[in-house]
């Protein structure tokens, strides 16, 4: 059995007591039927920012090969990870992060006062590291590779919470059981930059293992079995 790391097994737990990370009966986005569901939008309270920026502050300084001046978080979810978590960086490693900026798109360019559709620092000319919550079908997540691009940045890579594994929904005709590509596979293969995850499918399986009951790890492991993309 594979052991996970303690920073993510604390993650884990602090989801599930507050209820950001649930098993049950949920739809997706794309219409799937999943027996988990992870909420984001649910780590306002002081422990739990505290508890995630620590998770991905983790994740990225684990990865010492990586180099990256500002960490971009798209609007609205994005902003608080991205703040937090460059606070949680420096602090882990002052000398590597103490530079380190954030920086985040408006949902709508301010035409008045400094204008511009970017708070935070400019991205021109800069290596930018994307923090997000979730990438299911990808659409966010393109759409910040956009505005990065129009200002002038240079993507290096991306950072989420949770990735899913899930392959693309099937097109029309398509056999739905039939093994594919994941959004975060697509992504990584087009724009050639390493995209990493606090949690995985399999992360959340193996935890399951040793805390969950015996119906949760049933069904994730079938909806696992169903859905895993194959990359
Ligand atoms: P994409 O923009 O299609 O990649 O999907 C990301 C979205 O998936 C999030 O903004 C949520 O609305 C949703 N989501 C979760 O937040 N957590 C999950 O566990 C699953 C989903 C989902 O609907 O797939």
């Amino acid at each position: 059995m594979t052991t996970i790391p303690a920073y993510k097994s604390q993650f884990i737990d602090h989801c599930i007591k507050a209820n950001a990370l649930k098993f049950g009966t949920f739809t997706l986005k794309s219409g799937r039927i999943s027996p988990y569901f992870f909420n984001a939008g649910l780590f306002h309270r002081a422990d739990l920012i505290r508890s995630i920026s620590t998770a991905f502050a983790h994740t990225l300084a684990d990865r010492s090969d990586l180099e990256f001046d500002i960490l971009f978080g798209p609007a609205y979810k994005g902003v608080p990870l991205a703040t937090t978590t460059v606070d949680k960086l420096a602090e882990i490693n002052p000398e590597k992060y103490g530079s380190l900026s954030y920086s985040f798109n408006r949902k709508e360019a301010k035409t008045h006062g400094e204008g511009g559709s970017i708070v935070g620092a400019p991205l021109k000319g800069k290596k930018i590291f994307i923090i997000d919550d979730v990438i299911t079908a990808g659409t966010a997540i393109r759409e910040a590779i956009e505005i990065i691009k129009a200002e002038g940045g240079e993507l290096v890579g991306i950072v989420v919470a949770v990735d899913r594994m899930e392959k693309t929904p099937a097109k029309d005709g398509e056999d739905e059981s039939a093994p594919r590509q994941s959004a975060i596979g697509q992504v990584r293969e087009q724009y050639g930059i390493p995209i990493l995850a606090i949690l995985t499918l399999d992360d959340v399986v193996e935890f399951t293992k040793g805390k969950g009951t015996e119906d949760d790890l049933r069904r994730l492991k079938e909806y696992r079995e169903m859905y895993k993309a194959i990359d």
